[in-house]
Parts: C-alpha cells; structure tokens; sequence
C-alpha cells in the first residue's frame, strides 16, 4: 500500500475545489499513509513550510507568502489531521511553465510512491502510482548482485546503463588495488577474473551474466525502456559502432592486465606505458570525434536527443583519459558528450 502521497492541489476550499478535496480525504484514509500536501499558488514567487512536522525544509520568506492560502492549507492539514491522517502543508509556487517539474521534483525528493493531482476543473483527482527504483530485483522478480570496481570503466558502462534503466542491484565491491578479483572466491563468479559480474538469484536458480556488453545487451532485451538503442536498423548499427569503438578497440588494450604484462614481461616503464595508452586513447577518440562531427542531427548525446548505447560506453572512457591526463581539448564533441550524459554514479 502506498505510504508517502504527493497531493499537489489548490486547498482553498472553494466550490470548484472541494470535490478534489474530499477525495485527496478517502485517499489518505484508504491507504493510511502519509499526505504531503502541496499546494500550489501560481501567484507567489516563494515558498514556504507551514506546518513544519515533516521538516520539508522549503524556502522560508514566510512574510511573503499571502495569508489566504496558508490558512487554507492549514486548515485543510488540520480537517485531515482530525481524522487521523497523518499530515504535512507546503505552499509551493509555480506557474504554468514550471508546475509539472515542481511537482515531480517534490516527488522525488520526498520519495513519494503515490502522486495525486486534484483537478479544480475536473472536478476530482487523477492519482499515478510512482515506480520506485529500490527494488534490488529485476522484472523476472531475480535479486541482483553487481561486482564491480568504482575505477572500472566496464564496470561504470554497467552501472550507468542501469541506472539509465532505473534498475536496482546489490553492490559488491571486488577491488582491483589489491588484486580481489584473482581471488579464487571471485573466478568461482567470473573465472577470467574480470569485472563486472551480474549474479541472478531467482525462481531459476543462481546464474551468472559476465562480460559487459553481453549483460548490457541482456538489460536491454529485460527492461526495454528506456531504450539505449535507437529504433531503425542503420541508427542501431551506427550506435553498436561507437560504442564498438571503445569497447572494442580502446578499453581492451589499455587493461590492467594488459599494462601489468607490459611492465612486468616487457620491462615498460611508466613514461611507455603512459604512450601505449594515449596511443590508443588518441587513435580511439579521433575516430569517434569524426563521427560525432559528421552527424548532423545530433543532439547532446552521441546519438539523437536521448543517451544511448555509444553514451554508456564513452562516458567511462572520457573519465578515463582524463585520469591519464589526456588533453580532452582536441576532443570537443566526445568530452561534451560525456558531460551531458547521466552524471557517473557514485562509487
Ligand atoms: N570484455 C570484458 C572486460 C572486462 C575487464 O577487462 N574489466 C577490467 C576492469 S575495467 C578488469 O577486470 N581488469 C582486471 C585486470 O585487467 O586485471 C567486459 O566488458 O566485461
């Protein structure tokens, strides 16, 4: 049952009003929860926490903040408050531009699980249950267990394409420093020794998705929307490539692995080491810089408007060149494309 309610509605109790009033009252009867009651005065430029009792921390300028609608608000809590729900007032302002992403923004912020809108003109309220994204299961009700390592770009293209997913996972930290993943605990999950590692626990039995673009590969076929791949054949191709280019042709050569074999079985030093990378670093985002020129109808992301599949990959390589210093300048369209994808999830 829903426990926290988002009611953005005008609470004057006007004759318009009151229908949408008393069905936001069965609501919170009905589900028990809590009501956090927005109300939305389009003609203030400030707003303000009346009630206090969930500390919903807005804005204060009280003073400016016209009287009429804090006594309603205040008495519309109250009316609820008095038949045993459990309460909170807001007045918010907005104005028809910016209401819709006010009103989601309280929703997220209060982690509320239930919208209610209450129509003055409809007479009524239109309720949208919010997808909550804490569920560590995936739409085949599996629990999931991410191993994966904060610096790891392949492990990062993951975590991005499931958060981009809104899909949730247990997190199991494998640190590469001090060499977890060669662990004979780890290669019993992944036996290369490589992360990522997605461990399924379902109805199914324990299964485990290894090598990232097979486990992006498998979240897109599970949880389709939002989609990473765009809808014809030839925009899918050109995504798959500039993804391909970083997975395919930067990232494996520029691996731990591959950097520890040159140091330790071809006597590399640093200063070599830090030129085989560029060398394919440079190789990479060139090709990729032109691709990006050349397409006209590109948004902020690598492809179109929305990020897709070529977004999830270049993000993490962009971090990483920037970790090995590159001078990311020459690289405009690829460094701007990271920039304006998904901010990297925390650790
Ligand atoms: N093709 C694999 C590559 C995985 C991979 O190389 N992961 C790196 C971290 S980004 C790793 O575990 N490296 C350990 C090592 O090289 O010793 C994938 O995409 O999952």
């Amino acid at each position: 049952m829903y426990k926290r309610i988002l009611l953005a509605i005008d609470t004057t109790p006007t004759e318009e009003n009151i229908s949408a009033l008393k069905r936001a009252e069965q609501i919170g009867l009905l589900t028990g929860g809590t009501l956090y009651v927005l109300h939305v005065a389009r003609s203030h430029i400030v707003s303000g926490d009346i009630t206090g009792g969930a500390g919903l921390g807005v804005r204060s300028a009280e003073d400016d903040v016209e009287v009429a609608d804090r006594n309603a608000v205040q008495s519309f809590v109250d009316q609820l408050s008095a038949l045993g729900i459990e309460a909170h007032g807001e007045i918010v302002s907005a104005t028809e531009h910016d209401i819709a992403s006010v009103i989601l923004q309280r929703a997220r912020d209060l982690d509320a699980d239930l919208l209610v809108l209450g129509h003055q003109h409809h007479r009524g309220v239109g309720m949208m249950p919010l997808q909550r994204h804490n569920t560590t299961r995936d739409r085949g009700g599996n629990a999931m267990q991410l191993y994966s390592f904060f610096r790891s770009g392949t492990s990062h293209r993951l975590r991005i394409a499931l958060n981009l997913k809104g899909v949730a996972y247990e997190y199991k930290a494998v640190d590469l420093r001090s060499e977890q993943h060669l662990d004979a605990n780890y290669k019993a999950i992944q036996p290369q020794g490589l992360v990522p590692a997605l461990v399924l626990d379902g109805e199914q039995g324990r299964r485990v998705l290894i090598q990232s673009p097979a486990i992006i590969e498998w979240l897109e076929e599970v949880h389709p929307t939002p989609a990473l791949l765009p809808a014809s054949p030839e925009d899918r191709a050109r995504v798959r490539a500039l993804a391909a280019v970083v997975g395919c042709d930067i990232h494996p050569v520029n691996n731990r692995r591959i950097l520890e074999a040159l140091r330790h079985d071809f006597s590399a030093d640093e200063a070599t080491m830090q030129r085989w990378c560029a060398t394919w670093i440079n190789d990479g985002f060139d090709a990729i810089e032109a691709l990006l020129a050349a397409d006209a109808h590109r948004g902020d992301f690598c492809f179109g408007r929305a990020p897709t599949l070529a977004d999830v990959y270049l993000i993490p390589q962009v971090e990483s060149a920037r970790r090995f210093k590159m001078d990311l300048g020459r690289w405009p369209l690829a460094a701007a494309a990271g920039v304006a994808g998904p901010a990297p999830p925390a650790a």
